[in-house]
């Protein structure tokens, strides 16, 4: 078996995704390819957001009394946040903090913007850096000090009923984006002394990793009054009151594209959906000395033929032997590889290689647009299909903590028990086992709880978590 923290950083440098020499620690460099990734990820979450929120751009700084306004959540951040204290030689009169999230950014404006029920709902997004001075192990993408790529969906509404309503809606959300990468996820309710600092409850997406780690992918969070009492967030009600708003926010980061990377390859490196690829189609001419002019050709008009259909497509015709090309592109993970010979012309046919199932299959070239088509959709199936088959045999249950703690430690993955709820038993059950309590789910089964006999109205779920 490979080791996966090795893989990942390997896979990392060699598909160049992201170069992490650069000289501060939890802060690297998205290279091209990498970028292209990210973008194309980026562009099927935008899609979404689009259709009900508005996209936003708030500063990167926020001043040290307005961070520090809603206590709860800066104590949660207080550890982590990057201060300026100097502009130039001059020391500031109030110090200035690099976001580690924009709550205290954005709503003492939201409190200027919002003043009758009218206005409500409000629903933005922003896609931002932000810093968190992280002090457990740092690793590209997962755990950095810099999340480049920070998607936070904040919103306000009239009441509570609404703002529940607005959680289901982002969870939907955020299922529709997973489910169109082949991620699978594990929804649950984060118990209470993990919830987000300032929150009412927090739902998480959480994803299992090739070494059977959890990673925490997205996060809702239902944030109740809290900051809009702090901030004044209030508004008019149609009979002339004045009532403090309900809020929500949603956040997702740079893990995304780690788990993308992570859940999906194998021994050979990459294996990209095609909805983010930067590439979908690698075209491989296979040329010996003969027909070297007309294979190009071949080439050229099947390249035409697919970019007409709106895919990503590359002509890979370097003078370098084509077995390496094989080589690179299957580490860089493009879902499909096209050869093209003299002998296939001859037939009239081409042949595709598939990343996913290392299939290859030959088609007869009129079918091309319509085969490609059907093959790169199937290949989204395959890779959500194995995906969510590998995480759900790794989802046990256990009759004991005794069972639990074997199979943790001999297994690793997600275990699912009946547990009370109760903080101190479930931080007891922490420690026993080694494990973090992910979340909890409610069942209606009765039983009792695995640690402390009482009754358990829950089912809890724990694992080893990055
Ligand atoms: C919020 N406020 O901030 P959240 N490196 C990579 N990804 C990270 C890191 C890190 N150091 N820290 C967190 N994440 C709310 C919601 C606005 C939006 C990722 O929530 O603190 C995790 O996947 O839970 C996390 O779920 C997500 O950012 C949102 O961060």
């Amino acid at each position: 078996m490979i080791d996966f923290s090795e893989w990942f950083h390997n896979i990392l440098e060699e598909a160049k995704i992201i170069d992490p020499r650069y000289p501060i620690k939890g802060m690297n460099v998205w290279l091209p390819y990498g970028f292209q990734l990210r973008k194309n990820t980026l562009k099927i979450l935008r899609d979404i957001m689009d259709r009900d929120h508005e996209e936003t751009l708030f500063p990167l700084l926020i001043p040290e009394d307005q961070l520090e306004k809603e206590s709860i959540h800066v104590k949660g951040f207080e550890d982590e946040v990057y201060w300026i204290t100097h502009g130039g030689l001059t020391r500031l009169n109030k110090k200035l903090a690099l976001r580690p999230t924009s709550e205290t950014a954005m709503y003492p404006m939201f409190s200027l913007w919002i003043r009758s029920h009218t206005d409500l709902p409000l629903r933005i997004y922003q896609i931002v850096n932000t810093f968190r001075y992280e002090t457990k192990h740092t690793r590209p993408l997962i755990r950095v000090r810099e999340i480049t790529t920070f998607k936070e969906a904040h919103t306000v509404h009239e009441t509570m009923e609404e703002a529940e309503k607005q959680v289901q809606e982002a969870i939907k959300l955020y299922k529709e984006f997973f489910n169109s990468l082949a991620i699978p996820y594990l929804i649950t309710k984060r118990p209470p002394w993990d919830k987000f600092p300032g929150s009412d409850y927090t739902i998480a997406f959480d994803t299992l990793m090739p070494d059977g780690k959890t990673l925490q992918i997205a996060t809702v969070h239902n944030l109740g009054q809290t900051f809009s009492k702090t901030f004044e967030i209030k508004f008019e009600t149609p009979t002339g009151e004045h009532e403090h708003a309900y809020q929500t926010c949603y956040g997702l980061s740079d893990r995304v594209i780690a788990s993308i990377i992570a859940v999906h390859g194998d021994e050979l490196g990459l294996r990209l959906p095609p909805k983010v690829a930067p590439y979908q189609i690698i075209i491989v001419p296979v040329i010996f000395k003969e027909k070297i002019e007309e294979v190009i050709r071949a080439c050229r008009e099947v390249k035409k033929r697919l970019k007409d259909l709106g895919l990503r497509v590359k002509l890979d015709d370097r003078d370098i032997r084509a077995g390496r090309k094989y080589y690179e592109w299957e580490m860089k993970g493009a879902p499909l590889r096209i050869e093209i010979g003299p002998r296939d012309l001859k037939k009239g046919v081409v042949t595709i290689a598939r990343r996913d199932t290392k299939e290859k299959i030959e088609i007869k070239l009129e079918n091309l647009e319509e085969k490609i088509e059907e093959i790169l959709e199937d290949t989204t199936k395959t890779l959500r299909e194995e995906a969510w088959k590998k995480m759900q045999e790794n989802i046990r249950t256990a009759k004991n903590l005794k069972e639990a703690k074997k199979i943790i430690e001999e297994k690793k993955g997600i275990i699912s028990l009946p547990w009370c709820g109760d903080e101190e038993c479930g931080k007891n059950m922490e420690e026993k086992i080694k494990v973090d309590i992910l979340g909890i789910t409610e069942t209606k089964k009765k039983s009792s709880c695995i640690n402390c006999g009482k009754e358990a109205n829950y089912k809890a779920f724990l694992a080893k978590t990055y």
